[in-house]
């Protein structure tokens, strides 16, 4: 089936210390050709907010953006629409998946596929940063504040690629039931399999399944335009080989998040992300 496609640049970036990010939405959408430019809808931080620092003075901007966001995306599938989000730093999805899964009626049955060097699943009381896109996946399984929390069932829930976090993450994921594919396991059984894998657990989820790479998932040597660099990361010319696997009609969402442009090295991190998006966009699933 041919679908149509929303692009939603989420140009956000108040939940890193580094706000860089909240120029990627632009700069993958330059990338694009011009049908796919057609379909960008961008959203910013709200003014009246200022530039709020990291911590407790950032939640009231990020709530009023995820839930914009949110309704932004729940329109965009209540219209027909593919949505693929861009980030922007990580703590959109706590908006992003939101209102997918409020326009497809799956509270509760959604399936989620974080492909990224971290867990991101810091709670604020445990996070040594107070940085919000640490704590997205937390959130959306119920752990986070009553205004960004979701109800995503940790049995859909499946991390691939983590290599960089700390021990209250890995706890918490342990204790939720959550399948991570460590660094390790993925390098060691190539990424074909684990994604094949990752997304007959998120599949099972009768609502249907989302997957959101940040691009820090692949390594700073061909992706070093990202807000936290990680080394030992993944080849996106394997990725981009593969990641067809997610692409079937289960797959209800995609994003992609923390480009960020200024430490962008001859467009490389950039060029992944709009390969991607063309990947999706050329694909009838
Ligand atoms: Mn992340």
């Amino acid at each position: 089936m041919i679908k149509n496609f929303k692009l939603i640049g989420a140009e956000f970036g108040f939940g890193a210390q580094l706000r860089d990010t909240a120029l990627g939405p632009a700069a993958i959408k330059a990338a694009l050709e011009p049908k796919l430019q057609e379909s960008y809808i961008g959203l910013s931080a709200a003014p009246e907010y200022g530039t709020p620092k990291v911590g407790k003075e950032s939640f009231p901007a990020i709530v009023e953006f995820c839930h914009r966001l949110a309704d932004a995306t729940y329109q965009a599938v209540q219209e027909g629409c593919f949505p693929i989000t861009l980030g922007g730093d990580h703590s959109i999805a706590m908006g992003s998946w939101r209102g997918i899964i409020k326009a497809l009626n799956a509270d509760g049955k959604f399936g989620l596929i974080w492909i990224d060097a971290h867990m991101d699943s810091h709670t604020y009381e445990n996070s040594v940063s107070k940085a919000y896109h640490g704590m997205p996946l937390a959130a959306l399984m119920g752990h986070g504040d009553e205004a960004l929390k979701g109800n995503i069932n940790p049995s859909y829930v499946v991390v691939v690629g983590a290599r960089s976090y700390e021990p209250e993450e890995k706890l918490l994921l342990e204790e939720l039931g959550v399948k991570v594919f460590y660094a390790s396991e993925v390098h060691a059984r190539g990424l074909n399999a684990v994604l094949a894998e990752a997304k007959s657990i998120a599949s099972q989820a009768n609502g249907g399944f989302g997957a959101s790479l940040d691009l820090d998932f692949f390594d700073p040597k061909f992706a070093p335009g990202v807000g936290s660099p990680e080394s030992g990361g993944f080849d996106p010319e394997e990725f981009l080989a593969c990641m067809e696997v997610l692409l079937d009609d289960k797959l209800k969402g995609f994003e992609i998040v923390e480009l960020n442009p200024n430490r962008d090295v001859d467009f490389k991190t950039t060029q992944i992300a709009s390969r991607v998006i063309e990947c999706i966009t050329n694909n009838n699933f």
